[in-house]
């Protein structure tokens, strides 16, 4: 495959960048940090998003080194925004989301990179989230989450991405080293409709009781109406992402986000 044998040099050409796409707070509006994607600009088929190549980045174990890209220039990204806001936002300093692909997550640097960026750039750990889907940690023995376990140890939250498409247990949860549910976007589409879907509210308000038991934060994708929004707000939802509040953009597109409401 062309694209495949051409993602190393891609990689060291610079071809790759990130969007980010902002995470707002449901109750008050205010952007409280982004998540990164990563796209590609390849030079004869233009900008080509992450399903177009993620898979066979993590097919080659390309992704690794990709990955430790990405996850650096979040975070230089992070600092860049705390510097400039300072603590001017009333939201507190912006955080970062990151993916984290499964061949990540066997990697066995992955805790010692993560560190090692943190260091360097000298941003908290509190300000880095790393998120892993919910199909990834299915049946995760001790060795697959000894690593998410120490890096939340040192202060990096942990999301449980695209929530309520696998099949784990929900008392299962409470064994996962994470902080943070990201509902999936399937959830918020079923909204769509006022009123929305009784089986679907009831769960949504079930999920949301036993995450916030836990001490989980909720975060609802791919709101893309107020009224959306609206009603995943009274169901207890704590931040939210989607096309309603911006699409995924380049960095000082968030900037400009973050201090509108500052
Ligand atoms: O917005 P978008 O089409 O870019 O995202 C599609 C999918 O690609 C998302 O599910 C997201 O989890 C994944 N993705 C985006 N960026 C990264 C990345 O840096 N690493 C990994 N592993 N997945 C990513
Ligand atoms: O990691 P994850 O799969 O959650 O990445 C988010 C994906 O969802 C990206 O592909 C992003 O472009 C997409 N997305 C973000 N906001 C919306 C939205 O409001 N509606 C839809 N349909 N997709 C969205
Ligand atoms: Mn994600
Ligand atoms: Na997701």
């Amino acid at each position: 495959h062309g694209l495949t044998t051409a993602l190393p040099a891609a990689l060291e050409r610079g071809e790759f960048f990130i969007e980010y796409q902002p995470l707002v707070h449901l109750g008050d509006g205010s952007v409280r940090g982004a998540e990164a994607l990563v796209r590609w600009l390849h030079p004869q088929h233009g900008v080509l998003g992450p399903d177009r190549f993620i898979p066979l980045a993590e097919h080659t174990g390309l992704i690794v080194p990709l990955g430790r890209w990405v996850l650096e220039q979040s975070v230089r990204q992070a600092r860049d925004w705390r510097e400039r806001h300072g603590g001017a936002t009333t939201a507190g300093p912006l955080r970062i989301n990151v993916n984290l692909s499964p061949c990540q997550l066997t990697h066995p640097g992955l805790v010692q990179d993560t560190v090692d960026i943190l260091e360097r750039t000298g941003v908290a750990p509190d300000a880095l989230c790393l998120e892993v889907t919910e199909s990834a940690l299915i049946g995760a023995d001790d060795d697959l989450l000894k690593p998410l376990r120490r890096l939340a140890e040192l202060g990096v939250d942990i999301a449980l991405d695209d929530f309520g498409t696998g099949y784990s247990n929900l008392a299962n949860l409470r064994r996962l080293p994470v902080s943070v549910l990201k509902l999936d976007r399937s959830f918020t589409q079923s909204m769509q409709q006022f009123p929305a879907d009784a089986v679907d509210l009831k769960i949504v308000e079930g999920i949301v009781a036993l995450a916030h038991s836990l001490d989980l934060t909720v975060t609802v994708e791919g709101v893309e109406t107020g009224a959306q929004a609206e009603q995943l707000r009274i169901l207890g939802c704590d931040t939210a992402q989607g096309w309603y509040y911006a699409r995924p953009g380049p960095p000082e597109r968030l900037h400009e986000l973050a201090l509108v409401d500052a």
